[in-house]
């Protein structure tokens, strides 16, 4: 009885002795990765913790090249209800003899790495290595697009969301859901979970068809929540005064608990707490499916981005309490599928997309910068004539079939107004010229000891997100 209370109490002394060392000597940088559906989340996160544990191909990040990294290890995440990022998984299909591109993921999930770095300068000679912690949270970029719903009443929302899909073909199914109801008639659950299921329908369509502005994310990701009464509600066409328990009334108590039950612990538990943050945009597949698709990203990194802007919204504002994302990296995914002589390009292209977002996110004081990245090489790069002119493509193995093909991707043009005022326009497809993406899949590897997966510009973009705290 004794020694079980004494080891209860000297066990209690350990962990607070084990929180305090935590917070005062070992510093924690979380590091939110975002971005839309396959804009290269998973890919990003499992190569940069592969070249942060071997980081042969590291040299642009300063405390790798000058050699202060002492090592890398995960260690187990510090939020226990929170899915841990499956990277050994997610490794392994990358690195096996017949390498494939990790499945897509749905949900948030967590990684803890731990850096063991000397210092620098002064304190090199007086100090021993320090432990950093960096906690890397995937979240799908989608659940950002709800921090908007917050300002929104039932009403406002429906309006919104049915003035849209008015003219938009994947919405049919819908409009005839819909015509079939009377949303002051008596709720029935059989005619929510039908209204609510041809909403999702819609949604998710929408999206495949390119359309970004799909609120509420959770319907396109619902992960545990599917079939839950937050998940079934749709818009409806607005009533003066509905009764009680009419199917209008109910669609707006769900429409609430939506906000109050998903969005706002999102917030709160997840993003509230980020230090760092990286969008991923796939820019080179938008501008492959056409300017309504480039100006629906453009749209959607505006809203998405919002999210870093303080004062944007009342809820977020006063949960942040003046705490800020300090830095922000806009990152072009893919960029394997270019010549590098052809990165400034679309390098420029990233800047311009998010111009309005990021002067406003500077404007609150983070820090951003854009990059043109290849979290995971698949491709290497080769000159062929053809009809007398020299053409910069890329090779690699196509997803297909497996077979090795060269592809010249067409040239991105050197003023990113090109694109972007077409798209602005409304114009239907790009006039003078044609933006192929092939898909590649990834290379076998063979890699020396100490070199993780072949990358590009993937140690700037540590360098930028994480760099000063090493
Ligand atoms: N060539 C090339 N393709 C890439 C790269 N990164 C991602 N991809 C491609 O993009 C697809 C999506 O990448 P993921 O990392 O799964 O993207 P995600 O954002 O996690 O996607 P979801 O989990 O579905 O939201 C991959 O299956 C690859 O086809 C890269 O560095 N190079
Ligand atoms: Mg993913």
């Amino acid at each position: 009885m004794i020694s079980s209370i004494a080891d209860g109490l000297v066990r209690s002394i350990e962990s607070v002795g084990d929180t305090i060392s935590e917070t005062l000597f070992e510093p924690v940088i979380r590091l939110g990765v975002t971005g839309l559906a396959r804009s290269g989340k998973t890919v990003f996160i499992t190569s940069l913790v592969a070249n942060l544990m071997d980081r042969g191909r590291m040299s642009s990040l300063a405390a790798a090249q000058e050699g202060r990294i002492e090592a890398a290890f995960l260690q187990p995440q510090p939020d226990d209800t929170v899915p841990r990022f499956d990277y050994e998984t997610h490794l392994g299909a990358l690195t096996a003899s017949h390498p494939h591109w990790p499945d897509s993921t749905r949900a948030i999930s967590e990684l803890r790495l731990s850096l063991r770095v000397r210092p620098t300068g002064l304190l090199a000679g007086l100090q021993g290595p320090r432990t950093v912690h960096l906690d890397i949270v995937d979240y799908p970029g989608e659940w950002l697009l709800d921090l908007a719903l917050l300002d929104k009443s039932y009403a406002q929302w429906s309006e919104e969301t049915l003035a849209r899909l008015q003219d938009r073909s994947t919405a049919e199914d819908y409009r005839a859901v819909l015509a079939s109801v009377d949303p002051v008639s008596p709720l029935d659950e059989p005619t929510a979970q039908r209204l609510a299921r041809s909403f999702t329908d819609y949604l998710n369509a929408a999206r495949i068809a390119g359309f970004y502005d799909c609120t509420p994310g959770r319907f396109l990701l619902p992960g545990d929540l599917a079939g839950s009464p937050v998940l079934t509600f749709a818009p409806l066409p607005a009533q003066a005064s509905p009764p009680r328990r009419s199917l209008a009334r109910e669609m707006e108590r769900r429409y609430e608990a939506y906000k109050s039950e998903v969005v706002k612990p999102f917030f709160r538990d997840h993003f509230a707490r980020i230090d760092r943050q990286v969008v991923l945009v796939d820019a080179l597949g938008a501008i492959h499916k056409g300017p309504r698709a480039v100006e629906d990203m453009r749209g959607a990194m505006a809203d998405i981005l919002g999210a870093f802007r303080p004062g944007t919204n009342a809820f977020l504002t006063k949960l942040l309490l003046g705490r800020r994302v300090e830095k922000i990296l806009f990152a072009a995914t893919k960029a394997d599928h270019l010549h590098h002589l052809q990165h400034p390009r679309l390098t420029a292209i990233m800047q311009a997309l998010t111009r309005d977002a990021r002067d406003r996110a500077q404007f609150a004081g983070a820090d951003t910068a854009a990059l043109s990245i290849a979290a995971l090489r698949a491709t290497t790069e080769e000159q062929r004539s053809h009809q007398g002119r020299e053409l910069n493509c890329v090779r690699g193995h196509l997803l297909d079939t497996g077979k090795a093909a060269a592809f010249y991707p067409g040239e991105l043009p050197q003023d990113p107004a090109q694109l972007l005022g077409p798209a602005r326009a409304g114009a239907e497809r790009w006039l003078d010229a044609d933006y192929q993406v092939m898909s590649f899949a990834p290379a076998p590897l063979q890699l020396r000891p100490g070199d993780g997966p072949p990358h590009i510009r993937l140690d700037r973009a540590a360098q930028f997100l994480i760099g000063d705290r090493l």
